[in-house]
């Protein structure tokens, strides 16, 4: 559609680390465009495009083309829809944000690699001319890792409140998780056991203990396909699912629905069942702006090209409802980036899963997984956006004593890195894992600290803090 008489403006925050640079002319004219850049690192950016609608009547799409200079690319984008050609890359709606009303704005991210500017911008084909948004120097700093550095808040953050509340909105931002302002967040939390073999875990008592005791961000939801869990009643097992997440939406905590693919490890067996089920919960949490979604819990014996394929058939089943929640994907070797298959994250960097605010899963068992797996992480989260969506502070058989020194190496690591984590498991199973001595959920005696294992005991001091 041609928009002649289009009064849309779009503005284009690109938030200069060191300096805050115009990139366009200023016309006179109704249309503006700004840029600046909302973090950059060594060799690459964030930046924002926000379309207003100053119009009086409802715009049904709009159009954002952006040329970058020979050496910058676009490598990754969320809330739109992207194509590319030469060097000029339009930006249109993923669907629900197509519709902007009156005086209404919408916005779309990217991530640039290289560092150079958009030389050109159309918006709904004619120039982006307006106004930059100059002068502030941005309190963000130029990081000396790839890493994104939290961009200035254009709002005021709330201090108070439910991890959602403070937070709503997570989506990917370079390699990092952010808040809906843009900030940097490291949600930290537990995952349940398999929910077919301890229902009596989570309870009300026991998720308002996690909330409001723990200080929980974050609630996995532990659903295995096999092993007597979704494939033995498909129904039953996604109704459960959607409860959970009601009990963890009530209490303001993100919620991750863990797609819990184990045994056997090539997660192409359970392909049409992952359609279905994600097809199914992702209408019914389209809404919500807390749940997070995790396609296969741990793909062992498969190639990554593999499981790469099965991501790119499942994560359009869950768009196609929710288009702007985050996706993790699980990894080569039970999710240990293909470690402990010999392999490493190179491959995934190599060829990346072809999809939008995304993250890579990473798991590891502190009793087993030492300096060589955190060599590995600390090296791959300076490309790839990770979540430790599982761990253990005993060994990978989930038994054990806990590894003290390990786990807290690990936390270290991950605090540094602001990578987020879901501990195994809140559940009283006979194996050190468990945060819950034996017999505690059929007491429903959750509060304090009186029912709590060594590993319990650690996993709760760090997620409080
Ligand atoms: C373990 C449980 C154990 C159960 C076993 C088989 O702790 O009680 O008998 O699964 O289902 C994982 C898996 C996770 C494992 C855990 C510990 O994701 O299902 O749970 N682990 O072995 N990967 C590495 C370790």
């Amino acid at each position: 559609m041609k928009r002649r008489t289009a009064t849309i403006l779009a503005t284009v925050f690109a938030v200069a680390a060191a300096s805050t640079a115009a990139f366009f002319a200023l016309p006179a004219s109704a249309e503006t465009a700004a840029f600046t850049v909302q973090s950059t690192w060594n060799n690459g950016y964030q930046g924002q495009v926000t379309v207003n609608n100053n119009t009086s009547s409802q715009i049904n799409t709009w159009k954002v083309e952006l040329t970058f200079p020979a050496g910058t690319s676009v490598t990754q984008s969320w809330n739109t829809t992207q194509a590319v050609s030469g060097s000029t890359y339009t930006f249109t709606p993923v669907g629900w944000n197509a519709t902007i009303a009156p005086g209404a704005s919408t916005s779309f991210g990217f991530i640039a690699s290289g560092t150079g500017r958009p030389t050109s911008c159309l918006v709904n084909g004619q120039a982006c001319t307006g106004t930059t948004t100059p002068g502030s120097p941005s309190p963000s700093v130029v990081s000396p890792s790839p890493s994104v550095s939290v961009s200035p808040s254009t709002s005021t953050p709330p201090v108070n409140g439910t991890p959602v509340q403070v937070n709503g909105q997570l989506r990917v931002c370079g390699t990092k998780l952010c808040n809906e302002r843009g900030q940097v967040v490291q949600l930290k939390g537990m995952s349940t056991h398999g929910i077919q073999w301890f229902p009596n875990c989570y309870t009300d008592s026991s998720l308002d203990v996690l909330a409001k005791e723990w200080n929980a961000d974050l609630f996995r939801i532990a659903m295995y396909v096999q092993e007597q869990g979704y494939e033995t009643d498909p129904a039953g097992f996604t109704s459960r699912v959607n409860n959970l997440v009601e009990e963890a939406t009530e209490r303001g905590m993100y919620a991750m629905i863990d797609f819990h693919i184990l045994t056997p490890g090539d997660p192409a067996f359970n392909l049409e069942r992952a359609k279905t089920f994600f097809a199914q919960v992702s209408a019914r949490h389209a809404a919500k702006k807390n749940v997070i979604y995790e396609i296969a819990n741990e793909p062992n014996g498969v190639s990554w090209a593999q499981i790469k394929n099965y991501a790119e058939q499942v994560i359009p089943v869950i768009r196609a409802n929710d288009p702007d929640a985050v996706i993790i994907i699980g990894s080569r070797g039970w999710s240990s980036l293909g470690v402990s298959e010999g392999g490493n994250s190179s491959e995934i960097v190599a060829n990346p899963v072809n999809a939008s605010n995304i993250m890579y899963a990473f798991h590891y068992y502190a009793a087993s997984h030492k300096d060589n797996y955190r060599a590995e992480v600390e090296r791959a989260a300076a490309s790839l956006p990770l979540f430790v969506t599982e761990f253990g502070t005993v060994t990978y058989t989930g038994g054990g004593a806990v590894d003290t020194a390990s786990s807290n190496a690990w936390f270290d690591l991950l605090d540094r890195l602001k990578i987020g984590y879901a501990n195994w498991t809140y559940s009283d199973a006979n194996e050190g894992s468990a945060a819950l001595k034996p017999g505690t959920c059929s007491a429903g005696s959750f509060a304090g600290t009186g029912s709590l294992t060594e590993s319990g005991a650690l996993l709760r001091n760090r997620i409080r803090a």
